[in-house]
C-alpha cells in the first residue's frame, strides 16, 4: 500500500506509517474519534478529490459534474433515510462550518441565541467568546446543575423568557447524559424561537435509535460525520424543505467554496454502512462499553461527572479523584499510549489548558471489537497509570498491557509495514 507515496515522498510516507502504527498499537479513548472502514478510506483517497463542484447537484457552476452529482445525491438520500429528516446539506467541511451556516441563516449580527456553555460541556462553536459565534452574536449560556451535573431545563426556560433569543441551541461535546430534545423543542416552539441541535457527538447513537432523535423537534440538526457516526472527517446539516434554500446558500456561497467531493462521497459510503443492522449493534456496544468503563472506574474510587453515563462519554474528575490536573493525567496516560483529552468539568477552577477532568469515550475501541471485559482492563490500566504517574517502572508495565490488549484487536493490519 502507498507505493507511489513511498517512492515520491519517503518522508511523508514514513509519517503515515508511524501514525498508522500509533493508532494500531495504542488505546484510543478520545470520545470524538473513531476508525473508519477501508471502504471510507479508499473513497477519501479517490480521484474525486480532483473535481470542483461549486453549487448543488444539477445546479453547478462548473462542467463535468454529472458523475459527482450522483455521489452527492446518494449522500443526501442516505442521510435523510438514516435520520428521517426532510432534506440535508452534506457539504460542510466540519461541524463548525455546519453550525456557522445555520447561525448565518437564522441570525443577524448582534442577535441573541441561547446555548450550553463550553465550561459545562457545550461546544466552542456554540457562542464561546473566543469563537466567531461568540464574537458576532450575543450568546447567552446555560450550564448544568452544580449537584446533578445535568441540564437544568427550568433554567433554560427562564433564559428563553428573559432574553427572547432568536435561536435555541442544544448539543454538547462533554455531556454524558441523555438530552431531552423534545422538552427543549417544546420550549422553543412555545416562545417562537428557532431550535438547532448539534448532535456531532451522539449522531451514531441517534441513528441507531439509542438516543432520542431531535429530528421531529428541531428546525436544524447539525452533525459531524466522523465521531460515533464513523465516517470521514466532515459535517452535515439536516433540515426541513422550507429552510433548505436559505441554509444551502449559507453553506455555499455564504461560507465555503468548492465542496470536497471525495469526502462527500465517503460520507455516502459511511451513511450506507450506518444503515446496516450491524451498525445498531455497534452503537449498543459503544454505550454498554462506556457504562462498563464507568462502573469499573467508580469501583476504583473515581469521581465521575453526573455519576455515570447514558452515552459514549465518561467524564472523570481526576483532580477530585487523584489530585492530578487533567493536563498531568493526559500526559501520564500518553506515556503508556492511552490517548485521552483533558477536559473542563462543571465548576472547574483550572484553566482550559490545565483542567480538572479527563474525558473518555468508547467509540474507537468498540470499533476494534472490544467489549465490557476489555473495558474493565482499560479501567485497570488507566487506574494504574494515574496511581503511579511518575514511576517509570510501573508505567513500563502498564504500557506492555496496553500494547498487548491493542494487539489482540487489530485495526488496519494490511496498512502496517513492519
Ligand atoms: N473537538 C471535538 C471534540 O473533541 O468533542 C468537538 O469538535
Amino acid at each position: 500500500m502507498l507505493d507511489a507515496l513511498q517512492q515520491t515522498d519517503p518522508a511523508l510516507y514514513e509519517i503515515i506509517v508511524r501514525e498508522t502504527r500509533r493508532q494500531e498499537q495504542g488505546l484510543e479513548l478520545i470520545a470524538s474519534e473513531n476508525f473508519v472502514s477501508e471502504a471510507v478510506l479508499e473513497t477519501v483517497g479517490s480521484p474525486l478529490t480532483n473535481k470542483y463542484a461549486e453549487g448543488l447537484p444539477g445546479k453547478r457552476y462548473y462542467g463535468g459534474c454529472e458523475v459527482v452529482d450522483q455521489a452527492e445525491r446518494l449522500a443526501i438520500e442516505r442521510l435523510t433515510q438514516l435520520f428521517g429528516c426532510e432534506t440535508a446539506n452534506v457539504q460542510p467541511h466540519s461541524g463548525a462550518s455546519a453550525n456557522l451556516a445555520v447561525f448565518f441563516g437564522v441570525l443577524d449580527p448582534k442577535d441573541t441565541f441561547v446555548a450550553m456553555s463550553l465550561n459545562d460541556g457545550g461546544h466552542l462553536t456554540h457562542g464561546s467568546p473566543v469563537n466567531v459565534s461568540g464574537r458576532i452574536y450575543n450568546a447567552v449560556p446555560y450550564g448544568v446543575d452544580p449537584v446533578t451535573h445535568r441540564i437544568d431545563y427550568d433554567v433554560v426556560y427562564k433564559l428563553l423568557k428573559e432574553h427572547k433569543p432568536k435561536l435555541l441551541v442544544a448539543g454538547a461535546s462533554a455531556y454524558p447524559r441523555t438530552i431531552d430534545f423534545a422538552r427543549l423543542g417544546a420550549m422553543a416552539s412555545e416562545m417562537g424561537v428557532r431550535f438547532m441541535t448539534d448532535i456531532a457527538h451522539i449522531a451514531g447513537l441517534v441513528a441507531a435509535g439509542i438516543h432520542p432523535s431531535p429530528v421531529p423537534h428541531a428546525d436544524f440538526v447539525t452533525t459531524t460525520t466522523h465521531k460515533t457516526l464513523r465516517g470521514p472527517r466532515g459535517g452535515a446539516i439536516m433540515m426541513r424543505n422550507d429552510d433548505a434554500k436559505l441554509i444551502n446558500s449559507r453553506v455555499f456561497p455564504g461560507l465555503q467554496g468548492g465542496p470536497l467531493m471525495h469526502v462527500v462521497a465517503a460520507k455516502a459510503v459511511a451513511f450506507q454502512e450506518a444503515l446496516q443492522p450491524e451498525f445498531n449493534d455497534y452503537q449498543r456496544q459503544v454505550v454498554s462499553n462506556a457504562q462498563a468503563l464507568a462502573e469499573e472506574l467508580l469501583t476504583r474510587g473515581y469521581r465521575l461527572v453526573s455519576g455515570g453515563t447514558d452515552n459514549h462519554i465518561v467524564l472523570i474528575d481526576v483532580k477530585g479523584s487523584k489530585q492530578l490536573t487533567g493536563k498531568q493525567a493526559e500526559e501520564a496516560l500518553g506515556r503508556v499510549e492511552i490517548t485521552v483529552n483533558k477536559n473542563m468539568i462543571p465548576q472547574d477552577t483550572e484553566s482550559p489548558f490545565v483542567t480538572s477532568g479527563i474525558r473518555l469515550g468508547t467509540p474507537a475501541l468498540t470499533t476494534r471489537g472490544m467489549k465490557e471485559a476489555e473495558m474493565r482492563v482499560v479501567a485497570e490500566l488507566f487506574d494504574r497509570t494515574l496511581c503511579h504517574p511518575d514511576n517509570q517502572q510501573q508505567l513500563d508495565r502498564v504500557r506492555e498491557g496496553v500494547l498487548s490488549l491493542a494487539k489482540a484487536f487489530p485495526l488496519y493490519p494490511q496498512r502496517l509495514v513492519s
